[in-house]
């Protein structure tokens, strides 16, 4: 098989919470008198807070000077950090521990690639962080997905090509980022969101290392 490494999103790959990010944008967005949807919270899957945040005031139509931007992020990360505490393993998405114990009983490499500056901490309330050979999170990285440094780092880190890893992801500026990147590409939910994957799986649960070796060889 090509793939010697896999790297796994965090945020809608290995665990929801997305829930949590949305809550607290929603409460940004309900301080500053304007209603956040959850359809409009899609648009801020996989990119960094302050570009999240960039586009929730373009919703609400509210310009600000950078001083209050950080304040507003600051407030936002807070928030976000006081839902995350509360996760336990129970949250983390069906079939995920099976895959990744499947993948080092066949000699994969694994690594997480996650926008994320919390990612560490909920790798911890979820206790996986030990399944994981590297792992590469928003403090590491000073270009957001859909530049492919999150997960190039994790290429390197873990000492494969970029043309031997393969990449889960949810989002779309993910999927950009794996295929900027010269990865190969699983996207994780509904094939008509996800341009550009090599396949679309709705998640792990019957995700097998037989079939990754079927598609890749
Ligand atoms: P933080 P991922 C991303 O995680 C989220 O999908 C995105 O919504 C969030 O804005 C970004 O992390 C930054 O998160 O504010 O905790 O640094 O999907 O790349 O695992
Ligand atoms: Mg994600």
């Amino acid at each position: 098989m090509k793939i010697k490494a896999c790297l796994f999103d965090l945020d809608g790959v290995v665990v929801d919470t997305a829930r949590y990010h949305y809550m607290a944008w929603k409460k940004i967005a309900s301080d500053l008198s304007f209603d956040f949807s959850e359809h409009d919270n899609e648009r801020l899957k996989g990119i960094s807070r302050m570009e999240s945040l960039d586009i929730l005031l373009e919703i609400g139509k509210i310009k600000v000077d950078l001083h209050t931007k950080e304040e507003l992020a600051a407030t936002k990360n807070s928030l976000y950090i006081s839902y995350i505490q509360k996760m336990t393993p129970d949250e983390i998405l069906p079939g995920v521990i099976r895959f990744l114990d499947e993948l080092h009983n066949g000699g994969i490499l694994v690594a997480l690639g996650s926008a994320s500056k919390n990612a560490m901490s909920i790798l911890d309330k979820i206790n996986i962080a030990q399944k994981f050979d590297a792992v590469i999170d928003g403090n590491k990285v000073s270009k957001a997905k859909p530049n492919p440094e999150v997960f190039l780092k994790g290429a390197a880190e873990l000492g494969i090509e970029p043309n031997d890893c393969l990449v889960f992801e949810d989002a779309q500026a993910g999927i950009d980022a794996a295929r900027n990147g010269g990865m190969h590409i699983i996207g994780i939910g509904q094939p008509e969101n996800l341009k550009n994957a090599d396949f679309v799986i709705p998640g792990f649960e019957t995700m097998r290392l037989d079939q990754l070796i079927s598609w890749y060889s």
